[in-house]
């Protein structure tokens, strides 16, 4: 039994401390189920540091209060680099001149809970919140739960008691899987992973935290006693680390502030990438002896400082919410937001899905709501403060009609979406149908913008992509805006667009569900628009990515003497492309893989990486699972490298990836 616990425990370091496994999950379940059966033989030899201890029996009636002997301080905020150079200023004075220059610890700011963990001679005796700084919560059957916290440390050398402070969150991909999990069972969704983070450790019953996907950084120690710890901050992480701790690999010391600036700035770019939410990273002067000297103010040390990236998350008020008609019809509900500056933008729009979601928020209009904006995502309500509902709220009343063309409204059956059954009669669906002809990946026409799409089919101009084609430069003077040189651009873009591709083509039409993989695979396996467009849908489902619904949206579309038609248009207006060599798509050299595309990619770009995998036959997925068959990664690549990694999938990066491609014959 001694030697499985010292067996398993090496394993959970290697996989939780170090991120390097050295054996699959199966030879871990294998040695833990042994040791479980080994304790219910001789249930007199189980002892409370067993990995197999994680759960505690029973659930609390309440938490218990400790006190902090070492109090839990917060830290001081900076906005700007300017406010980074007035604290190094502060810091150097405060040192009386001392030193000229200054050594920092920089980490990211993991957003979580903060938590203190206490251990008496190796063993973790107590785990608690942070609460107000000086008395918090008794959590210690919860965080015994989370898989990276030590139950004994290891090696050796450890001070008698020692108290590590740190943060315990939530990976995104972890938040987002529960998130669906509990939206697919119709039970409320978590804010975001800090709150996920913070509820989870909250429970009274163990076994509800256990089932969460939480983790634990360490960033420095509280209560030392019985022993000594390195004189530099970083060397007391480092040493954190072999005794069993995970600290964050992120973590770098620098010299000067300038060299803080970068380190933020570089961060700044990767933050999206990370496979954890950050706000900020935070700088410490890596001196304890200097940290000593400098002290503290009320209850933030002067010796650190958090820079705060752009706030994620704003509050503000739904002034209205309108419903948007997209191109196959589908009747978007859009929250209208007194502007707000939210993940560095001013957002006054966010999308509400459809009618689900706004029940599931309890969303009336009038109301205050937290808006999120992470990375590039567009921007979301992601709760409702319902205490600060005013009386004339009112509810989300969804249209019996369409919004734009009064036509029929459907709630299609297990879809939470409604639909304009107007079809392009509708002038909405009209405009996005063609503002898609024209987008960039479809047939690039860069001369007609999306006012410009407004504006004709408004003035009754155009009706369909066909039409664009047609149009006379006398029709386009008066129209607002257009003056001689934006006419001469979009007649020579129009011009410029006829000579396209046929996967292009087929995705320039909006046919549902059919995006551009899809229709790149199609024109890979027909080759031609008249095999296309003659094909069977036993034909159809030959290609891949072409399934069931798919293939019957591609049916309906080749039946619409309507939509013929625009294509028989627009193949008279001079729509040209070549037709392409049909392979059999199983004889390509990455046949039946599947790979993602990840990080930045200096040469080829990642879309340009993408078409070049696809033409060679591969498939490419944009999440990671154990039938990855590589990862092409570059700087910056974050949780999807992670995952690779945990998986023991193949990763290449982009210069390895670009010889394969010579190899195979796919480029120069
Ligand atoms: N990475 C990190 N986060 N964080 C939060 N370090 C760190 N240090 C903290 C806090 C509140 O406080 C100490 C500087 C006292």
């Amino acid at each position: 039994m001694q030697s499985l616990r010292v067996q398993l425990e090496s394993y959970n370091y290697q996989y939780y401390v170090l991120d390097d496994p050295s054996i699959p999950d199966s030879e871990y379940d294998r040695c833990l189920r042994r040791l479980q059966e080994l304790e219910s033989q001789y249930p007199e030899l189980v002892r409370s540091d067993s990995p197999t201890q994680r759960v505690g029996a029973k659930p609390l009636d309440q938490f218990q209060q400790v006190s902090h002997e070492v109090p839990m301080l917060s830290l001081d905020n900076a906005f700007s680099a300017d406010e980074m150079v007035d604290f190094n200023r502060r810091l150097l004075e405060r040192l009386g001149g001392t030193q000229s220059t200054l050594e920092f610890a920089c980490e990211p700011k993991l957003d979580g809970a903060a938590v203190s963990l206490l251990y008496h001679n190796g063993v973790l005796v107590r785990g608690a919140t942070r609460g107000d700084g000086k008395t918090g919560e008794d959590i210690t059957q919860n965080v015994r739960t989370i898989p990276s916290i030590p139950l004994r440390l290891r090696g050796e050398g450890y001070p008698a008691e020692l108290e590590i402070r740190g943060e315990i969150y939530m990976p995104k991909a972890g938040f987002e899987k529960l998130n669906e999990i509990a939206r697919s069972r119709g039970e409320k969704t978590f804010v975001n992973p800090r709150n996920a983070a913070a509820g989870s450790l909250r429970q009274l019953d163990a076994k509800i935290t256990a089932t969460r996907p939480l983790e634990m950084c360490c960033y420095s120690v509280g209560l030392v006693r019985g022993g000594e710890l390195p004189e530099q901050h970083a060397d007391i992480l480092s040493l954190l680390q072999t005794w069993g701790l995970r600290i964050n690999a992120d973590s770098q010391v620098v010299t000067g502030i300038d060299a803080c600036d970068a380190y933020y700035e570089a961060l700044a770019v990767r933050r999206d990438d990370l496979a954890y939410d950050i706000d900020g990273i935070v700088f410490k002067v890596n001196s304890l002896a200097l940290q000593d000297r400098l002290g503290f103010v009320s209850r933030a040390p002067r010796w650190a400082i958090a820079r705060k990236f752009p706030a994620q998350e704003e509050l503000t008020q739904v002034l209205d919410v309108e419903f948007q008609v997209g191109r196959t019809g589908a009747i978007t509900p859009v929250a209208r937001l007194a502007p707000v500056f939210v993940g560095g933008v001013t957002v006054s729009n966010a999308t509400l899905h459809n009618m689900d979601e706004v029940a599931r928020l309890g969303l009336y209009i009038g109301d205050t709501v937290v808006v999120r904006r992470a990375g590039d995502v567009i921007p979301q309500v992601a709760s409702v403060v319902t205490a600060r509902r005013p009386e004339d709220a009112s509810p989300v009343v969804f249209p019996q009609s369409c919004p734009v063309c009064g036509s029929v409204v459907e709630r299609e059956e297990d879809e939470a979406t409604l639909r304009c059954m107007g079809g392009l009669i509708c002038a909405a669906q009209q405009k996005a149908a063609i503002k898609h002809f024209v987008s960039r990946r479809a047939m690039d026409i860069d001369g007609v913008g999306a006012k410009l799409v407004d504006q004709l089919v408004d003035e009754g101009l155009v009706k369909n992509s066909a039409s664009l084609y047609s149009l006379e430069p006398e029709q386009l003077l008066s129209l607002e805006r257009m003056g001689q040189k934006s006419l001469d651009n979009l007649f020579a873009s129009l011009e410029v667009s006829k000579q396209t591709t046929l996967p292009r083509f087929i995705f320039a039409l909006g046919i549902r569900e059919v995006g551009e993989a899809t229709a790149l695979s199609l024109a890979n396996h027909f080759g031609s628009w008249e095999k296309l467009v003659s094909a069977t849908e036993s034909q159809l489902l030959e290609v891949d990515d072409v399934g069931p619904v798919v293939a019957d949206h591609l049916l309906q579309f080749f039946a619409s003497q309507t939509s013929l038609a625009v294509v028989h248009t627009l193949r008279q207006a001079g729509i040209i492309w070549a037709d392409i060599d049909v392979v059999d798509s199983g004889e390509l050299p990455l046949a039946a893989q599947t790979w993602v595309v990840t990080g930045k990619l200096e040469t080829l770009g990642r879309s340009e990486a993408k078409s070049y995998l696809q033409k060679l036959g591969a498939k490419v997925a944009g999440s990671v699972s154990a039938r990855t068959s590589c990862v092409v990664a570059g700087p910056g690549a974050g949780s999807k490298l992670a995952k690779a990694t945990e998986l023991g999938v193949e990763v290449i990066d982009e210069a390895a990836f670009i010889e394969l491609l010579q190899q195979l014959g796919a480029k120069e």
